[in-house]
């Protein structure tokens, strides 16, 4: 079980289309594949998505960070030190992805060692979660022609729509565009990922007070502090921290600050290890709790719903698990696919996946 190397292979697969959000927009998933390879011959694979409108984090800078100062601190742990990994990585400051792929990767590891898999070693739940699809900027009828195509297709019936623009209109007129397409047939929320101010923010939240709405997410920016204190008290829906708390102490102080009262859990951010973390003090602290994407490949997936069928409070809410079917191709050896509107885990040893050497070839970027 002792980790003797870890790769960071960064790769690029196109989107067919872009996903545009009032923070940035995606045209490319360019991530890195960490693998880590331990002295039994066994491999733990995890991607790291480089979000640097979010995190800072870009494809060249993971690489680095992995193969420069994480890898030489995991390398000669074994697969049950978890602990003293985070302990040695949480010496370097930022970088969430790059240690949680590499967590998760270790975590695959572990499973395939002990040919069990992850989702059941993290909690065991259930073995399948609802999915909840994105809808990213665009004229109204479009964004109603996608959800048509996702519900007809997937059988998804739970959409978390990007609001964020100016003026709140162009946004509030999408969202009262689906609500008319499928009545109550569908469930709503919306993400304004900092977009909005304060008052903006209420103003479109009143304009849709009618239209059923299950969460509002990062609607203006948690460092405008007393703004956003003052909106979440006149919100009639809870407000979930995405952005503002990537960390168990900032969903701590973003919720007892009175910023947010209901948090994102991604596994791209947090891995497991810190996920657990954020979902047994979201668990005590009586939150809501929304499974989120970090716009995740099919394998940065598979972690994410392994994670959220591992819980009860994870699984209750349909997650966000579908970005994957925007991208052109992926690494897996199955792909893995959403019917009826849900995504199961697959009961195979680590996290549910095999990754695809010759996919592997085709779209990694350092030969
Ligand atoms: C989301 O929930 O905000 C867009 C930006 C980001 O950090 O994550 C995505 C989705
Ligand atoms: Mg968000």
């Amino acid at each position: 079980m002792k980790i003797t190397a870890i790769e960071a292979i960064p790769f690029a697969i196109d989107y067919r289309k872009p996903l545009r959000f009032a923070s940035g927009e995606v045209h490319r998933a360019e991530h890195v594949l960490v693998r880590v390879h331990t002295d039994d011959g066994v491999i733990g694979s995890a991607e790291a998505p480089p979000r640097p409108f979010t995190y800072g984090e870009t494809q060249r800078g993971i690489v680095a960070v992995v193969e420069d100062v994480f890898a030489p601190q995991v390398v000669g742990l074994t697969l049950l030190q978890r602990e003293v990994i985070h302990h040695r990585m949480a010496r370097t400051v930022g970088n969430p992805t790059a240690k949680s792929a590499i967590d998760m990767a270790v975590w695959d590891a572990l499973g395939r060692t002990l040919r069990l898999p992850v989702s059941d070693l993290l909690g065991g739940f259930t073995d399948r979660m609802r999915v909840s699809h994105m809808l990213g900027f665009d004229e109204p009828a479009a964004m109603v022609a996608e959800a048509e195509k996702v519900v007809e297709c997937h059988g998804i019936r739970t959409f978390k729509v990007k609001v964020g623009r100016r003026p709140v209109g162009l946004d509030t007129a999408v969202v009262r565009a689906l609500r008319e397409r499928f009545g109550d047939t569908v469930e709503l929320y919306v993400d304004g990922n900092r977009g909005w101010t304060a008052s903006e923010s209420l103003r479109a939240m009143r304009e849709m007070a009618d239209l059923d709405l299950l969460f509002a997410e990062e609607l203006n920016p948690a460092d405008d502090v007393l703004g956003r204190r003052w909106l979440v008290q006149h919100l009639d829906v809870p407000m979930i921290a995405d952005e503002s708390a990537p960390t168990p102490a900032d969903v701590t102080r973003e919720v007892l600050g009175g910023s947010a009262s209901a948090v994102s859990i991604k596994t791209a951010r947090t891995g497991f290890t810190d996920s657990t973390r954020v979902h047994h003090l979201a668990a005590g602290l009586g939150l809501e709790v929304v499974l989120g994407n970090q716009i995740d490949g099919q394998v940065g997936t598979a972690c994410a719903v392994a994670f959220g069928a591992a819980y009860e409070l994870t699984s209750r809410r349909a997650g966000e698990l579908s970005n994957f079917l925007d991208l052109d191709d992926d690494l897996l050896t199955e792909p893995l696919r959403i019917t009826d509107g849900e995504l199961v885990v697959r009961q195979s040893p680590g996290i549910g996946f095999e990754i695809d050497d010759e996919k592997l070839a085709r779209y990694r970027l350092d030969r």
